[in-house]
């Protein structure tokens, strides 16, 4: 994640990945240098370089280019709550491109408009300053895979969204797969939700599961326990858990598919036989789902 100091990056990351409040990142200080922090995902190691963006630091990274060195994903974050920073942002923008090409280096950008949105902030200056930067930074780079975004910490389900995408975005297969478990999730009349035996949100449909990408604490240490069972206990690849109160209709079950994700499903005990044939039809695709996972870090 590069860009101008105060853009928003190091929010970005604390609401995303550390479960922490919006309202908490307006104590942060700026980041000193760049911040490396390994999160697990599907079971790969992702290496999340958060580049302070005081003057003195990004001179440092133009200096160094190496630092850039292995970047699959390159995440520009431009201000939109400070117009007069544009150019300055398209100016330390070029040269990141300048260094990326010198080293060939050709990662897919995702480009946010970051802080779209109206905290603190009027709309009429909001809509100027997009307009402005749209016609600024879109043409900009050019030559790379580029997907814009608008973004906000303050509309977390999206920007959880955008980064899930940005996670799986490097494995084609795998989003068709994400993009069609969400398709389904609508149509069936159950609570379900879609994790990596992490605890990182892949799809769900149940409204404040999660914290950013991360779920909820008693789910997810309810994943980790069942884990260690399949592992140690079962020494199988995947395997099914099933909870249901004495008194009470509720049900759940947790299914883990070959020791990468997990689908917790929420239903009534009799549920109708058109849900259950969804729900199987929803674990099936996600066996296939968790296969393409595993044959992915293969290659
Ligand atoms: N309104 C609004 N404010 C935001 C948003 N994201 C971050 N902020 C605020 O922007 C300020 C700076 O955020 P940081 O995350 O520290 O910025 P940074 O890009 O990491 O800055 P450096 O570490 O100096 O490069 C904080 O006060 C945040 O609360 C957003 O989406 N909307
Ligand atoms: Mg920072």
């Amino acid at each position: 994640m590069i860009g101008l100091g105060g853009s928003g990056k190091t929010s970005i990351y604390a609401t995303t990945f550390a479960m922490k409040s919006p309202e908490s990142t307006e104590c942060l200080s700026p980041t000193i240098m760049y911040e490396v922090r390994r999160h697990p995902y599907l079971g790969l190691e992702v290496s999340i370089f958060d580049f302070g963006g005081q003057d003195q630091y990004r001179q440092n990274y133009l200096d160094k280019p190496d630092v850039f060195n292995e970047t699959d994903v390159l995440v520009p974050i431009i201000d939109m709550h400070d117009p007069d920073k544009l150019d300055k942002a398209k100016s330390y923008f070029e040269k990141v491109i300048d260094a990326l090409k010198k080293k060939a280096l050709k990662p897919k950008v995702f480009l946010l408009y970051h802080k779209f949105d109206t905290h603190d902030y009027p709309k009429e200056m909001l809509d100027a300053n997009y307009k402005k930067a749209k016609g600024i930074f879109d043409d900009l780079f050019k030559g790379f895979e580029i997907v814009p975004y608008t973004t906000s910490i303050y509309e977390q389900e999206k920007l959880n969204r955008i980064f899930r995408d940005i996670l799986v975005g490097s494995y084609e297969t795998l989003k068709q797969h994400v993009e069609k478990a969400e398709k389904q999730l609508k149509e069936i009349d159950a609570k379900i939700i879609v994790a990596d035996i992490s605890g990182n949100v892949i799809v769900h449909n149940v409204p404040g599961v999660s914290a950013g990408l991360q779920l909820r604490s008693d789910f997810r240490d309810l994943i980790h326990s069942c884990n260690v069972i399949r592992e140690n206990l079962f020494m199988a690849e995947s395997a099914t858990f099933k909870g249901t109160p004495v008194d009470g209709d509720k049900e759940l079950e947790l299914h883990i598919f070959k020791y990468v994700l997990a689908a917790l499903v929420m239903k009534p005990k009799n549920a109708a036989t058109s849900t259950e044939e969804k729900i199987s039809e929803l674990l099936r695709d996600l066996q296939l789902f968790a296969e393409v996972v595993i044959s992915s870090h293969n290659k």
